[in-house]
C-alpha cells in the first residue's frame, strides 16, 4: 500500500476539539474530504501513552478501524520548562471535565509561583498520527518554543494559546491573528513534516 494522501481522499478528522478541528481544516486546505469524529459518532478513546506521538497513533488507530476511512489525529500540549514539561500530554485534563481554559491557565500561573523559578520559558508540541484502516501509521512531531505570558493576553485561538508568546513575537497566541499563528505553530510545523513523509 502506497503511504500517499491523494487530493479528494476522504479522511476523517478525529478530533473532538473544535479549536483543533478548525485549525487542521485550515492545513488540509480542502484538498481532502474530511469528515469530523462528531458526525461519524466515533467515541473520545483514552489517552493512556507518556507521549504525544504515541497518544496521536492511539487516536488515529482508534478512529480508522472504527471508521473504516483513513484518520488523522492530533495530540498536541504545553511544556513549561520550570514545571517539568507540564502541563504536557496531560494539558486538556488540567483544565478538568468541563474544558475551563482560564482555570487551567491560572493554575499553570499558580505552579508556576510555587516553583519559585523565574523561567518563563515553554513550548507548545503537536503530534500528528495518520492510520489507514487495519493498516500502517505514520507520526510526526513539531514544536514552538516561546515564553508564557501574565495575566493572559488575547481572544483568539484556543486552549492556552492566551498566555503563549512565540520566540521573536510580541503578542500571544490568543492575540495573533489565525494566519500568523499557523506560519510558525507547533500543528503547522507537525503537518509539514506529516506531508514530507507522506509523499
Ligand atoms: P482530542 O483528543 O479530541 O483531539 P483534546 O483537547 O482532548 O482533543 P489533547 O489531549 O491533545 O486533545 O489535549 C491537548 C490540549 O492542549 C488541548 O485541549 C489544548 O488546550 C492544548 N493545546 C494544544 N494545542 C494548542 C494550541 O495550538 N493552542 C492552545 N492550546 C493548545
Amino acid at each position: 500500500m502506497a503511504l500517499r494522501l491523494d487530493p479528494g481522499t476522504r479522511l476523517v478528522a478525529a478530533t473532538h476539539n473544535p479549536g483543533k478541528a478548525r485549525e487542521l481544516a485550515v492545513l488540509l486546505g480542502g484538498r481532502f474530504d474530511v469528515v469530523s469524529a462528531a458526525a461519524l459518532g466515533l467515541a473520545d478513546p483514552e489517552e493512556p501513552e507518556t507521549t504525544f506521538a504515541g497518544n496521536a497513533m492511539v487516536k488515529a488507530r482508534a478512529a480508522a478501524d472504527a471508521s473504516g476511512l483513513i484518520a488523522l489525529a492530533d495530540d498536541s500540549g504545553l511544556c513549561v520548562t520550570a514545571l517539568g514539561g507540564a502541563p504536557g500530554v496531560h494539558s486538556a485534563r488540567w483544565a478538568g471535565p468541563t474544558r475551563d481554559f482560564a482555570h487551567a491557565m491560572s493554575l499553570v500561573e499558580r505552579r508556576l509561583a510555587d516553583s519559585q523559578d523565574d523561567d518563563l520559558s515553554a513550548a507548545f508540541v503537536c503530534a500528528l498520527a495518520v492510520a489507514w484502516p487495519r493498516g500502517p501509521v505514520v507520526v510526526a512531531e513539531g514544536r514552538v518554543e516561546g515564553a508564557l505570558t501574565f495575566p493572559p493576553r488575547g481572544i483568539r485561538g484556543f486552549g492556552y494559546d492566551p498566555i503563549f508568546i512565540p520566540l521573536g513575537g510580541a503578542q500571544s497566541f490568543g492575540e495573533m491573528d489565525p494566519v500568523a499563528k499557523d506560519a510558525v505553530s507547533h500543528r503547522a510545523r507537525a503537518f509539514a513534516m506529516l506531508e514530507a513523509a507522506l509523499v
